[in-house]
């Protein structure tokens, strides 16, 4: 049996933009403290080795800082006598240019910078061979040929381990991922390994029923889109070459966003902060890591327009930053509006009257909806999923802002 952590994406040293200077400098912290939750994981759980599988940092870009402090952590390892695994990816490409070649590293972290495959051996205490890890590296920015391919068949009754920085061709959220070093399930089955310990895609995952090929996701969500707990996954490859995978969290700070919809009858900042609380009370504040938090307030709200006003928001967001207790708030109200009574406006002749009825058909007529879709839908190259649930998410709210255009926002009741 041989035990590992796996780890991928870690991404040190990338640029956060559009951020404050402090939350910035505490992202780079939680990134960190998340690693070094890894390492002390690995070490109490006296785990065989640690592997990385590709873009651990950018390569332009590995601050001394973060070299300092990779090296630490890579030597608290080696004092446990646990092998650190590491196969460059197209973040951190492992060509001539790389820092991570000219830097001093401890003996045990095993950087695999080459394109061609590498076998390391992995005894354990005694000097019996638990498993074969196969790992290569990406050398360039922009590797566009199959790594995957090229590795040698598990061969023999020790299971073997594939350590690889990949775009799998049919793995989930590829279209959010450039096609670096692209390999197919197929490639990966038909190698008949234990396991394949992947990066690249940012999302956690098994990227298919036939083959135990993992992608753990980041260490450490960097931004809002990246929300939820991230870490690494925890593999047992047993004897009998079958593999158990258990995911552990390690990030130190976790993005969340909440969406409050019923704000109809919200008519008080205090009627509002329960609201939030309520919703925040969901997203299990009990856990010990500091949430960053997002308010995406959508529908009619009496609260709109004052909302909508900077320094109303803003007294709102300090308000709320302080009462929930989280590191981090940001509300979000372009999708919230005035409580503007448009069945006035309905079943007119005139063209406000039109376009209300119009959006109100589509709200029960798939067809319609359908017709209402222009060629191309943004931020789609293919059709979502459930296409009128998606189109009718769109026109949510654009009654209101219709009303609102035509004849103002001034017409409560
Ligand atoms: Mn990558």
């Amino acid at each position: 049996m041989v035990r590992f952590l796996q780890l991928a994406d870690i991404q040190f040293d990338t640029q956060v933009l559009g951020r404050s200077a402090s939350l910035r400098a505490m992202l780079k912290d939680a990134q960190r403290a998340a690693l070094s939750r890894a390492i002390g994981y690995a070490i109490t759980e006296k785990l065989d080795f640690v592997a990385i599988s590709g873009d651990l940092f950018d390569a332009d870009k590995l601050s001394f800082a973060t070299e300092r402090f990779l090296g630490a952590e890579i030597s608290r390892l080696s004092e446990a006598g646990i092998l650190c695994l590491y196969a460059s990816g197209n973040h951190d490409p492992g060509g001539s240019r790389s820092r991570l070649r000219s830097v001093e590293w401890p003996a045990n972290f095993i950087r695999i910078l080459k394109g061609s495959p590498q076998i390391i051996p992995i005894y354990n205490s005694d000097r019996a061979l638990l498993a074969n890890v196969v790992g290569a590296g990406h050398e360039s920015q922009a590797v566009e040929e199959n790594l995957a391919r090229n590795f040698p068949q598990a061969d023999g009754p020790i299971p073997f381990i594939g350590l690889l920085h990949t775009f799998v061709t049919s793995a989930q959220s590829v279209e959010s991922h450039d096609r670096y070093a692209p390999s197919t399930v197929a490639d990966l089955e038909g190698k008949r390994y234990a396991y394949w310990a992947l990066g690249h895609i940012h999302v956690r995952q098994k990227v298919d029923e036939a083959v135990e090929a993992w992608y753990p996701g980041i260490l450490q969500g960097r931004n809002f889109k990246e929300s939820g707990e991230k870490g690494g996954l925890v593999v047992t490859v047993h004897d009998s070459g079958s593999a158990d995978v258990e995911f552990h969290a390690f990030s130190s700070v976790r993005w969340e966003t909440l969406q409050l919809k019923t704000l109809e009858s919200i008519e008080s900042i205090a009627e509002f902060q329960s609201e939030a609380i309520r919703a925040y009370e969901s997203t299990d504040p009990t856990r010990d890591d500091e949430l960053l938090l997002r308010l995406e307030l959508s529908g009619r709200s009496p609260l709109a327009r004052q909302l909508a006003e900077t320094d109303e928001a803003e007294e709102l967001t300090r308000i709320l930053t302080e009462e929930l207790g989280v590191r981090h708030l940001e509300l979000r109200t372009t999708n919230l509006f005035p409580n503007i009574p448009v069945d006035k406006f309905r079943g007119e002749t005139h063209v406000l009257g039109e376009v209300l009825d119009v959006l109100e058909q589509a709200k029960a007529d798939d067809n319609l909806l359908k017709r209402l879709k222009p060629g191309d839908l943004i931020g789609f190259e293919e059709q979502p999923e459930d296409l009128p649930a998606y189109l009718r998410d769109l026109l949510a709210g654009m009654d209101i802002e219709a009303v609102s255009r035509f004849v103002g926002d001034r017409h409560e009741d």
